[in-house]
């Protein structure tokens, strides 16, 4: 029979193996980015102190007491030259919690730090939180603005599924000690809030997703843009949409903004994730977009269809059919590290550079909204194509 220490030894070596395996770049990308073999962060990762009571006396047959069930959605920041990644962690309980995983090379080697965040709950006490979007704004804070979930008071009895959305706030200047500020005050509910890095007119700048449901965007018209006085009591008094939702199209039920934005000298270079629905329910894909220095209300390149969507394993989880970002890290030499969750499961990279996905945005033709523009689109480049290759 396995002795405690063996069974406790066995553990420990195959989750160092699982924490130090050397990810590989997919060879023969679509030359946008590349994606990676290995996810980067899976419940597995989570360190085995969290799961297990590592006390023979209170558990000899060294079984799991805490599960862990996900880790996705994860905002990102390059801290202290490290790869640093707030995860959301769903327990087997279905809580959410963050926890921060940092790598020395953006790509492997994610390993958690000892405790998950103590977010204060201060402020209105949430059931759930989770998808933290991290913006290091030029006021010297480093926020994360995550969704906050709670039950709909007003939900009919008996009616134990109807919640409500509320972006929450938080600042930090060490991502450790978190300050928990007041939740954004809105008309409607709201997922999917961000951050702009950067003051607008002297005010602080969010890119909003406004819905009439918990899940359900309705009239909302897609991602907004608004500019508020102050975070310590943030209050959206008007709302513009500035990348709508079409008929037809890959965003067509809802769409929300991913990180914040990326400045680069054409413009703000965007990632989202845009959802349609079919016979197999909702497919979420990423989507990108571009808008303007001068004016970041407006866009100015707008590709159509998606940038990523779930292949192979990734179409597979607990919701499956999904790719998720609220993650992606801009290093100085223009590589850029996009940090995508599949199927609300598990964690993965992929990387391109600036150039690359300014020039994706900027030459990749737009969504006619038919078929007939599709096809007109498609023959433009076959026939320059063939003038090429019949010279
Ligand atoms: O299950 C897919 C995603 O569903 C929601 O996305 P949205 O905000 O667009 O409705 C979120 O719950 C997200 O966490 C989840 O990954």
């Amino acid at each position: 029979m396995t002795t405690f220490n063996e069974r406790l030894a066995s553990l420990q070596n195959n989750h160092e193996a699982l924490i130090t395996r050397e990810n590989e770049m997919i060879a023969n990308g679509n030359g946008i980015y590349d994606r990676y073999k290995y996810p980067i962060v899976t419940a597995e990762h989570t360190p085995l102190f969290w799961r297990y009571d590592l006390d023979e006396k209170s558990n000899p047959y060294l079984m799991q007491r805490i599960g862990m069930n996900a880790t996705l959605n994860s905002g990102a920041i390059k801290w202290n030259g490290k790869y640093v990644l707030v995860v959301r962690v769903e327990g087997d309980d279905r809580k959410s919690f963050f926890a921060i995983a940092e790598s020395p090379n953006g790509i492997d080697n994610f390993r958690f730090w000892d405790s998950p965040v103590t977010m204060p709950d201060d402020i209105i006490p949430a059931t759930n939180i989770y998808d933290m979007r991290l913006t290091a704004h030029e006021d010297g804070w480093v926020y994360g603005i995550f969704c906050a979930e709670r039950h709909d008071t007003n939900a009919p009895a008996g009616d134990l599924s109807t919640a409500t959305a509320t972006a929450a706030i938080a600042r930090t200047k060490d991502l450790i000690n978190w300050e928990r500020l007041p939740d954004l005050k809105t008309k409607s509910q709201q997922r999917n809030v961000v951050l702009h890095p950067e003051f607008v007119d002297g005010k602080y700048a969010l890119y909003t997703r406004p819905q009439d449901g918990f899940i359900d965007a309705g009239s909302g018209g897609g991602i907004g843009w608004a500019l508020i006085d102050n975070m310590t009591n943030a209050e959206v008094k008007e709302e513009t949409i500035i990348d709508h939702r079409y008929y037809h199209t890959i965003k067509e039920v809802k769409n929300g903004e991913g990180p914040h934005p990326i400045k680069t000298d054409k413009g703000w270079l965007h990632l989202a994730h845009g959802v349609r629905g079919c016979a197999a329910g909702l497919r979420y894909v990423l989507y990108m977009y571009m808008t303007s220095l001068e004016d970041p209300t407006k866009l100015i390149a707008s590709p159509a269809g998606h940038f990523m969507a779930p292949q192979g394993e990734e179409r597979i989880g607990d919701v499956s059919n999904v790719l998720f970002t609220n993650g992606w890290i801009a290093d100085e030499d223009g590589k850029v590290f996009i940090y995508y969750a599949s199927s609300d499961t598990r964690m993965h990279v992929a990387t391109s550079t600036i150039d690359k996905l300014v020039d994706y945005c900027m030459n990749t033709p737009q969504d006619g909204l038919t078929t007939t523009a599709s096809v007109n689109t498609l023959k433009k480049m076959i026939s320059h194509n063939l003038e090429i290759i019949n010279k």
